[in-house]
């Protein structure tokens, strides 16, 4: 705490820490953000929560120079940083041998995987002094996974050029020298139907431009694809775009060398990169294709055919399959009709451009996943260390998507939004468990702090057999027709008394809601309208067994390994997958379950402005994401009990010059008896409390006072050292 009043912190810069404001009102608070951000002071605290403005411009805060400052450190030495955050992570884990976890929050465009990677690299500088190859390769992949990760889960969006479509828990094992031997990624719920929309001004997946952009001609020959993404249906749309990322690989040319040659580093074969490349293919082309009705012709039935077979040749020559299973897959499932016998039942035109749509994303996730997943095996810790009994330190860094509202809020919107119920839920329940641990371990009376608690809406969506999410389960296993109205209507009836429901049928006046499509939900951070529509096909997410027997059955051993399922005959097939609801919030539960098994870190990021403009904090904009996000509570919380707190030799280090009993040596017995002294003769023993080893100030006025009376003495404390120095005194 004590650094941020550092000369070179001065009060020009506001307070580096909002527990120091004054008075905390939203206008003070907002004040010393605006303040802190004009002067290029993006980073602040709370306490040790870490609050970072994105300033859309390259400031002179990283690297190596900067690395060095904070390596070490303690978080109130230096000024507030990224870099004290994962420094702070690191020395946990590495001193105490805690797990810890770096949880980086906020809207989409606010800096969260900006901010990770920063995390990254401060951890990769500050390891393995003794350049060990094992771990050197490991960090190599830590690094490097990134940029591959973001060419197959990163999109154009409208609110962020570089957006990421999933969610990424990223763990980083270490061993007994705090070096990284390993690591793993979760990801989240991979926002899949971009693959065959996008909205005005956005993309599809970057991975597809690059292959178009980036790949030799002959390649692409070989890929049988021109090189205008305006050709293929799933990137038309934004086929004129281009990344529009501000940083050096910002062309989809460059991205595709970068990305194929960190495969390669990070471990890829030459065939598994060619096989990504041809299922990329290979659903460029699946999107061309189109159904027509056949006439009926003489005694021949009419039935159902593709616009154009050759797409269907490539399809199949891409993925490795018989062209004619592709023909047939497309135009026709096999249905189990009692007992073991099958029958093949013709696709309608809307059956087949559906089943198409459909095989296409679970395509492209699969593809994901197992990319997820080749990265996993290849950082995986090998030979762990005994002396640990196998087990490593942890630090895990998690960059979620941040609260969505989107002009039409759809299933993805409601599950990301309950990821972030379930994520703030953690942070009050964590940063209150922490405070509230400390003060018994340091053996100081716990006042109670009032705050908002959403556990309501956590239960509202998650709650067994009533929440919405059970709701949505039921609606999707009801056999015969069942529409979204429906659900819709059995929500009504469920929820229709609960505080942060309503829907049209609800309140009729209401006309920002449309009947019979919409519901909302007062999430903590705001009110969101979601159309129901599509949400049970969402939710069923469901392929026919064909696709998956047809891909499982490819020549292809890469593609094959994406299709276990396949194996399954379907006769076999009886039971109903989980849902992709209730599979998201079973990781959802698993995830704050780990996360809760660890020491938080948080790195709370806000965007300043829509238009993506450096240098810009508009006010309501910022002010929103403060209030969502908690963060006042969060000051409230961390100064209702106690602004600061200090181990006393940290104290006396500091203000020992200010009292006659302390400078330039105390005689009393113990640093704690020296702290009370030094109060008492400042007459600020009021304000304090003592405990085991450190003190804890109520107020920040009683800092300030320490502070002033620090900055008045130290010229002449100065003045007398040189004198020393020079034997003049
Ligand atoms: V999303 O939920 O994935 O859509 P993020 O991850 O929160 O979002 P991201 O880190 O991608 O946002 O940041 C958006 C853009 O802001 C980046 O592409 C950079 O151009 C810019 N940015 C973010 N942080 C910094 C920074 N510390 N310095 C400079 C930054 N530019
Ligand atoms: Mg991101």
């Amino acid at each position: 705490m004590l650094a941020y009043l550092r000369d070179e912190e001065g009060p020009e810069y506001g307070k580096p820490d909002f527990v120091l404001l004054d008075q905390l009102t939203m206008e003070d608070f907002m004040k010393n953000l605006q303040l802190r951000f004009e002067k290029g002071r993006i980073y602040t605290y709370i306490g040790e929560v870490l609050v970072s403005v994105n300033p859309y411009q390259e400031l002179p805060l990283y690297g190596p120079e900067a690395i060095a400052k904070y390596q070490g450190r303690e978080l109130y030495e230096r000024p507030p940083h990224l870099y004290a955050v994962a420094n702070g992570a690191y020395k946990a884990m590495k001193r105490r041998s805690r797990d810890t976890c770096i949880v980086i929050s906020g809207e989409s465009g606010a800096g969260k995987t900006e901010a990770s990677k920063h995390i990254m690299q401060y951890i990769a500088a500050v390891t393995n002094p003794s350049q060990r190859a094992e771990v050197e390769r490991v960090k190599d992949v830590l690094l490097k996974s990134t940029c591959v990760l973001e060419a197959f889960g990163n999109a154009r969006t409208n609110r962020n050029h570089n957006s990421s479509r999933f969610g990424k828990y990223m763990d980083i094992n270490f061993d007994f020298k705090g070096d990284p031997v390993g690591g793993h990624i979760h990801s989240y719920l991979l926002e899949k139907s971009r693959v065959l929309k996008q909205l005005v001004g956005e993309r599809n997946f970057h991975a597809f431009y690059q292959l178009l952009r980036g790949s030799e001609d002959e390649e692409l020959q070989g890929l049988h694809l021109e090189r205008n993404p305006a050709l293929y249906n799933f990137t038309r749309q934004g086929a004129g775009l281009s990344m529009g990322v501000h940083n050096a690989l910002d062309n989809d040319e460059k991205s595709h060398r970068a990305v194929t040659e960190a495969m390669r580093i990070i471990g890829f074969s030459p065939e598994e990169v060619e096989s990504i490349h041809h299922i990329l293919a290979a659903i460029l082309h699946l999107g061309n294709i189109e159904f027509v009705e056949t006439e009926k012709d003489g005694l021949q039935k009419g039935g159902l055919a593709v616009t154009d077979e050759t797409l269907v040749g490539y399809v199949a020559e891409l993925t490795a399959t018989p062209k004619d299973l592709v023909l047939r897959t497309l135009l026709a499932r096999t249905v189990a009709s009692g007992g073991r016998e099958v029958i093949e039942k013709g696709h309608t035109v809307a059956e087949a451009s559906y089943a198409r749509d459909a095989c296409a994303k679970a395509v492209y996730q699969r593809l994901f996943e197992w990319v997820v997943n080749r990265i996993n095996g290849i950082m995986e810790p090998r030979g762990r260390d005994p002396r640990r009994d196998g087990k490593d330190t942890v630090i895990g860094v998690l960059d979620i998507y941040g609260f969505e509202v989107l002009p039409v809020n759809s299933f993805e919107q409601f599950c990301i939004n309950y990821c972030n119920e379930k994520l703030q839920q953690l942070f009050i329940r964590l940063i209150l468990k922490q405070e509230q641990e400390e003060y018994e371990r340091e053996g100081i009376a716990w006042q109670s702090i009032e705050y908002f608690n959403n556990a309501t809406i956590v239960e509202l969506v998650e709650r067994p057999h009533r929440g919405i999410l059970a709701v949505l389960d039921e609606a999707c296993s009801t056999a015969g027709p069942i529409t979204d109205r429906i659900f819709l209507q059995t929500l009504d009836t469920h929820h229709r008394h609960h505080p942060h429901y309503s829907s049209r049928q609800l309140c009729p006046t209401d006309k920002t809601m449309e009947f019979g499509r919409d519901f909302r939900i007062k999430h903590y951070a705001g009110d969101v309208t979601y159309s129901v529509e599509g949400f049970i096909d969402k939710n069923r997410d469901s392929l026919f067994q064909d696709f998956k027997r047809l891909l499982y059955n490819s020549a292809d051993p890469t593609l094959r390994a994406m299709w276990p399922d396949g194996q399954q005959d379907i006769t076999e097939v009886t039971k109903r997958p989980l849902t992709a609801g209730t599979l998201f919030k079973n990781s959802m539960v698993a995830l704050v379950e780990n996360l809760a098994s660890k020491e938080p870190f948080y790195v709370r990021c806000i965007k300043p402005n829509e238009d993506k403009v450096a240098g810009r904090l508009d006010e309501d904009h910022c002010r929103h994401q403060v209030a969502y996000l908690g963060l006042l509570e969060n000051v409230r919380v961390r100064r209702a009990g106690f602004a600061s707190r200090q181990p006393y030799p940290r104290f006396l280090l500091r203000y020992k010059m200010t009292c006659e009993y302390t400078w330039p040596n105390h005689l009393l017995g113990s640093d704690r008896a020296a702290v009370s002294a030094l109060l008492e003769q400042h007459g600020l023993q009021g304000d304090v409390a003592f405990g085991h080893s450190k003190l804890f100030i109520r107020s920040p006025r009683t800092l300030v006072t320490l502070e002033q009376s620090r900055a008045r003495l130290i010229p002449i404390i100065v003045l007398l050292l040189q004198k020393a120095w020079r034997g003049t005194l």
